[in-house]
């Protein structure tokens, strides 16, 4: 048997996603079959010492400082975008232009234009992979809610019901990130976490949203800065000067999909007690579906065929080997984390490099999440319903 051939994987960025990343790309090949072992051959960050030290700690051959330069490296198979949202564009096209597959942290980009530009992009390379991480759906319990959605179980499709509540800015000395500087992260929590709910939500039904109604509010105008380089929560030193936050901390919307189901949003990183609360619940004519991510090996399924007097929300514990992607794992019952969706993601990835499958949530998937963000922002100023533009994707 031929030894199988390496995927050399370049991460863009050392926070938070980037460790998260490059544990997903450490581990895969060790747990699911795969027909490319990845290595991560370097890191990129600003800081060189800072970047030295993420690459041991990631496991990287190495470090580097400047994206361009590695970006176009011959030796380079994968470029893996963890950096804030100002960046993707730029780096996803260089990427995209030297051949090289590309993996990009959601959102896709910070304006509808940068990422209908990467969309086209990654349609004119056809022999490379582009893929965005909403990696939610890679979670066993909505891909097995997904399954049961496609199989019918539901029936026609009438609530979506989805909320993500964080609350680690809801301390108004919670300090400064790029995460509220619109100029780096695009928009706020809205970007940052309402849009796994909308991926979530049109990914679960195969809909779309056509149209919404929204309100947007930043409760904590001001915060003090800090050393970037801290992740999240933290704090600011005594004194720190202050900071204008020019994102949402929260945002709320109706939505029409384009079958005509119901939709109500509602993401937070103020919900005090809400750690990661990342819920949906799906209400159709025949069943219905209950998800939260702080529970995150259960599904709630209710069946309306169930016999009278039988009927009800039954927890189904996605840990069993038929359930999607469970059998790598651990024993039925055992559970998994937040980290496998990630791993879950670098297999999907790999398979679609090596299988040449196909990618999902593609760049044009992704882009048209991009458009209902962009909705959500254009309602939410202009105090009106708005149409969710069409593009090309
Ligand atoms: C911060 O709100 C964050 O890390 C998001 O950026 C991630 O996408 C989400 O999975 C967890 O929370």
């Amino acid at each position: 048997m031929s030894s199988p051939a390496v995927l050399r994987v370049a991460i863009i960025g050392t926070g938070f996603m980037g460790k998260m990343h490059a544990h997903a790309w450490r581990t895969a090949h060790r747990f699911f079959p795969l027909d490319a072992t990845p290595e991560i051959a370097v890191v990129v960050g600003r800081d060189p010492d800072r970047t030295a030290a993420a690459a041991t700690e990631f496991g990287a051959l190495a470090s580097a400082t400047d994206w361009r330069e590695v970006v176009t490296r011959p030796d380079i198979d994968v470029v893996d975008i963890c950096a804030p949202g100002d960046t993707h564009a730029e780096i996803a096209l260089a990427a995209l232009a030297a051949g090289k597959h590309v993996l990009c942290e959601k959102p896709l980009a910070n304006s509808v234009a940068d990422a209908d530009r990467m969309a086209a992009a990654a349609e004119a390379a056809p022999d490379v992979v582009a893929m965005c991480g909403f990696s939610y759906r890679r979670t066993p319990a909505l891909s097995l809610a997904r399954e049961l959605i496609a199989a019918g179980r539901l029936g026609e499709i009438r609530h979506v019901r989805a909320q993500y509540l964080q609350d680690w800015l809801s301390d108004p000395e919670a300090p400064f990130t790029w995460r509220l500087d619109r100029a780096r992260a695009g928009s706020g929590t809205l970007g940052d976490i309402g849009a796994h709910s909308i991926d979530t939500a049109q990914w679960l039904t195969g809909d779309r949203i056509a149209n919404v109604s929204a309100v947007t509010r930043t409760f904590v105008t001001e915060r003090p800065e800090r050393d970037e380089h801290v992740g999240l929560g933290g704090r600011a030193a005594d004194g720190a000067p202050r900071r204008e936050v020019t994102v949402d901390d929260a945002a709320a919307f109706t939505a029409t999909f384009a079958g005509g189901a119901l939709g109500v949003f509602e993401a937070t990183r103020m919900a005090t007690g809400r750690r990661n609360a990342n819920r949906i619940e799906i209400n159709g004519s025949r069943g219905a579906i209950s998800f939260d991510f702080e529970h995150m090996n259960d599904l709630e399924f209710y069946d309306a065929a169930d016999p009278a007097g039988e009927q009800g929300f039954r927890r189904i514990q996605v840990t069993e080997p038929e359930h999607p992607y469970a059998a790598a794992w651990w024993p039925a019952g055992h559970g998994l984390g937040y980290e496998h969706g990630f791993t879950h993601q670098i297999v999907d990835v790999v398979r679609a490099i090596t299988e040449r499958g196909p990618v999902s949530p593609s760049f044009a998937e992704a882009a048209q999440v991009q458009r209902v963000l962009a909705a959500v922002e254009a309602s939410a100023a202009h105090g009106s319903v708005m149409t969710v533009v069409e593009g090309a994707s």
